[in-house]
């Protein structure tokens, strides 16, 4: 059986969740505690050398990484329902789209390690503080938990956040055009890309954007987004406690 390792409110693992839930693809769920740093753990490196959430270990016992090349491979190995294009063009455009929301993830962790990672941050001492950050594999996640630690975000840099993800809302409204969908005709990985972004945008970064008066189209694909099974399935809860 399938396994993920994944936590239930990060944007990579939700790709995953709705991947799978759209194929309706058993797994078993493995929880990682970032709290706990378990991310960041020997064993979990082993599994995703990158020390972030999710990653899948396949039948086989093999570890697949990065949310984007897990829902192609799933894509590939389960082809029903098709969850890419079929033309190679556009195919190629859902994955530069992929690639783009990706280095998009910096102004969503503004927003969220807010509620959670940088609480518990805070509380270690510099000497812990110092210990944690050895074990972060890269610069820029070692950044973040510093930042989470000691330096909160600005006011000014939550504003160019949230204008960074607005544009990603303009850019939405463009591609999906007289369609449904952001790539192609039916409802691709494109789609489930941007899913985890727009649902912290709606529910607490920016709702007024998620008005129909300012962005229609995303506002109707967020709407039809919401509507399909698999998003209920995957549990795409709400961010924050009620
Ligand atoms: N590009 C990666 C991003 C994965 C990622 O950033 N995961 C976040 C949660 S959404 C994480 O593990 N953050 C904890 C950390 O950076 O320490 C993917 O798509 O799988």
């Amino acid at each position: 059986m399938l396994v993920l390792h994944h936590a239930w409110r990060s944007s990579a693992s939700r790709r995953v969740r709705l991947c799978l839930a759209e194929k309706g693809l058993a797994y078993e769920s493995h929880v990682v505690d970032m709290e706990k740093l378990e991310h960041h753990s020997p064993a979990y490196l082993k599994i995703n050398p990158n020390g972030v959430v999710p990653a899948l270990i396949l039948d086989d016992g093999r570890a697949l990484h990065e949310s984007g090349t897990i829902c192609e491979y799933l894509d590939e190995v389960h082809p029903d329902p098709p969850l890419r294009p079929s033309d190679p063009y556009q195919r190629a455009v859902m994955r530069n789209w992929i690639r783009h929301v990706d280095g998009l993830i910096g102004n969503l962790i503004v927003f969220n390690w807010v509620h959670s990672l940088a609480k518990v941050a805070a509380q270690w001492s510099d000497e812990e503080l110092a210990e944690r950050l050895k074990k972060v594999p890269s610069k820029e996640r070692q950044e973040a938990w510093y930042r989470a630690a000691r330096k909160p975000y600005t006011e000014e840099e939550r504003a160019e956040a949230r204008r960074k993800l607005v544009l990603l809302l303009d850019r939405m409204e463009e591609m999906i055009g007289q369609g449904r969908w952001l790539v192609g005709d039916a409802y691709s990985i494109a789609d489930i890309a941007v899913v985890p972004f727009v649902k912290r945008i709606d529910e607490e970064i920016a709702p007024d954007e998620m008005q129909a008066s300012r962005h229609p189209r995303v506002a109707a694909w967020w709407a039809a987004v919401q509507a399909r099974p698999a998003f209920t399935d995957a549990r795409i809860g709400p961010f924050t406690p009620a």
